[in-house]
Parts: C-alpha cells; sequence; structure tokens
C-alpha cells in the first residue's frame, strides 16, 4: 500500500530550502508526517572550520603515514586524534531527501555499539555524532558493549567521560564473545522498541535516523541499513562507496560484494529505499520483538563474520524484507588490515607433521611458491588473522591460507606424484588442487593417487606414493573446528 502526499507540490515551491520546522502534513493514509531535521545542528555543522571538518582528508605528512599510526586499529589514529570528535560531515543525500517528511509519531531505539580495543577518539567521535545527529526524543539509550577490550582508555576513562551522555551505557562482556555474541549481550539488554546496531568507527550524518524509523514503523518486518560511506583509513576524508547505491551480494567463496541495481529495479526517485539481498553486517535497525522473533543471531558464531548472511537469509525466509535506505548516510573506517587478536581454537587449524614435530607454514607464500615446514607456532592463547600457520578447508575440497573470511586466494596444489607442494592460485575445480584427510592422518591428492610427504631435516613438503606406515606422511590438524573438517572429509576414502 504507498500514500501519496496531499501539498507537496506546493511545498517544493514555496519552501526550496527545505520544509518549515514543526509543520505537519497528512498524506492519503491518514497518517501525519513532518520534517525531522534539526536546522539548528545542520547551522552549526555549516560553520564550523578547522582540518578534517565538512569531511575534507587531513592534510597528511610523511611522519603521520608512518606504519605506527595503523597498527593498533588498522586505521590512521593520529589522525584520528587530530581532527575534531564533534567535526563536520558533507551532506551527500540525494537532493531529493532534503524535501523527505517522516511519521510524526516514530519508535524510538537502542543503539548498540560492539567493540574491541577501539581507538578512543574513533570511539568517542562515533558517539558524538550521534548525539549531535539524532533526534533526542527518538534515542531510548545507547549502549557500548565492551567485548573484552584491554586498552587502558577503555576501563575507567571511558565510564567517566560518558557521564556526560545521559543515554550512553557501558556494559561489558566477561571474556571475548567476538563481535556476534557482543551484540546479542547489547540486544538482550536493550529497551527501545527498534535496535540499531552501529560499529564502533562510524560517524552518522545529517538527519540519518528519521528514514530508518519511518520504515519500520510503517511495516515492523523490515530491516532497514543506511548508504555506508567511506571514512577513507589514510586521511579520514568522507565520501560515498564506488557507484554509491548498489544492492548487497556475495560471491562463491561467501565475499560479500556490492551489485548494481538492475535497470527493472531502478526506482522512479532514487532517494527512495530499495530492496537488497543482503546486508554488509554492522550498520542496520531492526524492531526489537522482530529481532528475536527470528531468533536474533546464532550465538555459535564467533569472533568475525557470516552473521551478515544469517540475518539476511532469515528475514527473506520469515516473510520480511530488507531495505537500504538512501536518505539515510552513515560513514564508517574501512580499515587497512584486521589488527585484532582471535583466541586460539575459535577456528581453523594448523597442520603439524607427526615425524617432524614441525607445521605446514605458508611464509612467503606467494603464488607458485613451495610450501615449507617450520617450528610450530607458540600455543598463546591468542592469534592473529594472518597468522602464516593457518588453514582452511574449503567446501570445493582445496586447502587455502588464512581463516576463512580472510584467506589468500591460493591452494595446496600438486602436479604429480612426486613434485613439491606448491601455493597456487585457487581455480575451485578439484584436479591438481584437491585433497582429502584420511583417517591414517595422510594428506591424500586423488588425482596423482598420492599423499603430503616431507622432509623434516630439510623442511620440505613434496609429493610421495602413500605409505600410511610412514610418520613423514602423517599430519594432524590442530585446533580444528571438527564440523568443517568431518565436511571437507565427506567425500574422502580412508
Ligand atoms: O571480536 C570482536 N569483537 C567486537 O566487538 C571483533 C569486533 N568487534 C566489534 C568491532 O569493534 C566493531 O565495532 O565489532 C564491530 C565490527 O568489527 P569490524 O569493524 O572489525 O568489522 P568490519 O567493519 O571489518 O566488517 C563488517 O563485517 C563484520 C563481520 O561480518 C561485521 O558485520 C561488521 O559490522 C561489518 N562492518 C560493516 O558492515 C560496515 C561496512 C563495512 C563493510 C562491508
Ligand atoms: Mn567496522
Amino acid at each position: 500500500m504507498r500514500a501519496f502526499p496531499v501539498i507537496i507540490i506546493w511545498i517544493k515551491e514555496t519552501l526550496p530550502l527545505g520544509l518549515g520546522d514543526g509543520q505537519l502534513f497528512t498524506w492519503t493514509d491518514g497518517l501525519k508526517r513532518k520534517d525531522w531535521h534539526d536546522y539548528e545542528s545542520i547551522q552549526k555543522d555549516a560553520m564550523r572550520s578547522g582540518k578534517g571538518e565538512h569531511g575534507k582528508p587531513y592534510p597528511l605528512t610523511e611522519e603521520d603515514h608512518d606504519d605506527s599510526a595503523y597498527r593498533e586499529n588498522g586505521f590512521n589514529i593520529f589522525v584520528s586524534n587530530n581532527i575534531a570528535l564533534e567535526r563536520s560531515l558533507p551532506d551527500i543525500r540525494h537532493p531529493n531527501c532534503k524535501h523527505k517528511v517522516y511519521l510524526e509519531t516514530l519508535p524510538n531505539t537502542s543503539i548498540i555499539i560492539p567493540f574491541h580495543n577501539e581507538g578512543w577518539t574513533s570511539l568517542l567521535r562515533t558517539i558524538h555524532s550521534i548525539i549531535n545527529r539524532t533526534p533526542d526524543s527518538l534515542i531510548a539509550e545507547i549502549i557500548l558493549v565492551d567485548d573484552f577490550s584491554d586498552r587502558e582508555h577503555l576501563k575507567e576513562k571511558l565510564e567517566e567521560y560518558m557521564v556526560r551522555f545521559a543515554k550512553v551505557r557501558i556494559v561489558r562482556t566477561k571474556k571475548r564473545e567476538g563481535l556476534i555474541r557482543t551484540r546479542l549481550l547489547g540486544a538482550s539488554l536493550a529497551r527501545g522498541e527498534v535496535l540499531t546496531f552501529l560499529d564502533s568507527h562510524c560517524e552518522v550524518n545529517v538527519n540519518w535516523l528519521p528514514p530508518l524509523l519511518n520504515q519500520i514503523a510503517l511495516n515492523h518486518k523490515t530491516i532497514v541499513c543506511p548508504m555506508i560511506d567511506v571514512i577513507d583509513h589514510n586521511h579520514f576524508g568522507y565520501e560515498a562507496q564506488a557507484g554509491d547505491a548498489m544492492r548487497g551480494a556475495f560471491d562463491w567463496e561467501m565475499y560479500y560484494k556490492r551489485i548494481p541495481i538492475p535497470p527493472e529495479l531502478q526506482r522512479a526517485d532514487p532517494s527512495d529505499p530499495f530492496e537488497s539481498p543482503v546486508m554488509a553486517g554492522g550498520l542496520f535497525a531492526v524492531n526489537r520483538k522482530w529481532f528475536w522473533e527470528l531468533g536474533g543471531y546464532d550465538p555459535g558464531l564467533e569472533i568475525w563474520g557470516g552473521e551478515q548472511y544469517e540475518i539476511s537469509f532469515k528475514v527473506w525466509m520469515c516473510g520480511g524484507g530488507m531495505y537500504d535506505v538512501p536518505c539515510s548516510r552513515v560513514g564508517h573506517i574501512y580499515r587497512k588490515y584486521v589488527p585484532y587478536k582471535v583466541p586460539s581454537g575459535t577456528s581453523l587449524a594448523r597442520i603439524r607433521n607427526v615425524a617432524a614435530n614441525l607445521c605446514v607454514d605458508s611464509k612467503h607464500g606467494a603464488t607458485g611458491t613451495e610450501l615449507r615446514l617450520d617450528i610450530c607456532v607458540k600455543d598463546g592463547s591468542e592469534r592473529t588473522w594472518s597468522h602464516e600457520q593457518l588453514f582452511t578447508f574449503g567446501w570445493r575440497e582445496d586447502i587455502r591460507p588464512g581463516e576463512p573470511l580472510h584467506t589468500r586466494k591460493f591452494c595446496f596444489d600438486a602436479i604429480s606424484h612426486s613434485s613439491p607442494v606448491t601455493l597456487y592460485d585457487c581455480h575451485g575445480m578439484k584436479g591438481n588442487q584437491h585433497w582429502s584427510y584420511r583417517k591414517d592422518k595422510t594428506l591424500f591428492h586423488p588425482v596423482s593417487s598420492s599423499c603430503i610427504d616431507c622432509n623434516p631435516a630439510e623442511k620440505k613438503i613434496f609429493m610421495n606414493r602413500c605409505d600410511p606406515l610412514s610418520e613423514t606422511q602423517q599430519w594432524i590438524f590442530e585446533h580444528i573446528n571438527m564440523t568443517v573438517l568431518e565436511k571437507f572429509n565427506s567425500k574422502a576414502s580412508s
């Protein structure tokens, strides 16, 4: 059902700068609508000047560019520290957004922000931008959920700082949970009618919230996402993503992608909300009751990733819809690399040789290089994503270095029954990249009917005629997620 404005033409002609404050408009559906812009805050933003203001790139010197600036957060924290916490942003919405009216009565929302070791100024700028650009009446509370951070500034100092904001609550997980269970903790405590999730390094833009809440008010079985703008990880310049409004999708590796809206689905008014099959993950609003009717997130999801598909599929399968809203824009700092550690045992494993007591190592592993053995990285409580001794067992029955969502696109590859094992661009067509892990602990290569063997003294890894009794051909998978290994082996002969 669509509603049409009764007096919209008159408005545009007489009030070119937007609708007058406090005016109400009754549409044909009988619901009252109003202009939710906060002209005072817009005015304040317009008058600001300084480095990084209006979302302009911060002028970088050589020194500011040093790698140490990126190490802790994956983005340049020096730049973040040098631009104002309340900096202004450019209004890059479609011009039609300036004239849109939304329901006079909108549901309120709990804004939930999970964070793990977030930078001080990037976290604070997220909160300040929300406070400055959101109608107070729509915020039930802002829940900061600390996922067991160990940085000092996120402890008492953060609590002391947030005292100035009556609506901010800080809650903390009791152990490292990962972003999914951290969001769930926030959601379980939330009291607002709507849950709005944001990452801990965002800046919300002008009038971002009313268009999201409006869509949910019209149909509560709706998940809505803002347009996600890019805050550059070097200079913090603010701009739209390449191509701007696109639909969410994913490829066969389950990598999130954005693809153009096909012409037949394009809206007459490009500023109107449009359907999107899957969301990016971090920034969205959902009716609280409906979120729990959907089952929330699967609490078995670890640390990072995948949850955006789970929730997106459930929305569609449960008779709901998912929309991207062009008149709502939120900036997000896209990191240069993932800075945080992952507790061991959460994901996929290293591969240790029984005879050598050494591990397969993909160090210096570019495409075309030979795999080698190396001393097993010490069992600590944590590892980094980029760990060279972590491997993923793909559903195509190939083996690749890295974590499932951060894999490098090289696969174990062998050209014959006596060749070295190399890393080569994954082709996903089995053949030379097809492996199985057998009960006798051998790593079998069906195409050559041979097994992975090694020379402990030279640390070399090569193919050989299978000899399950030889310990140099026996490999142990450590810290493995058993479900993944069972799936990987479902077709393996033993
Ligand atoms: O162990 C962790 N615990 C956490 O609380 C790891 C992370 N976190 C927090 C973290 O502080 C941040 O606030 O969780 C949030 C997301 O983590 P990021 O910022 O490291 O993730 P990302 O921005 O690289 O990745 C995107 O995909 C993720 C996994 O699927 C999440 O859904 C993120 O929210 C999501 N970000 C966005 O959708 C913003 C746009 C980027 C894209 C695509
Ligand atoms: Mn993020």
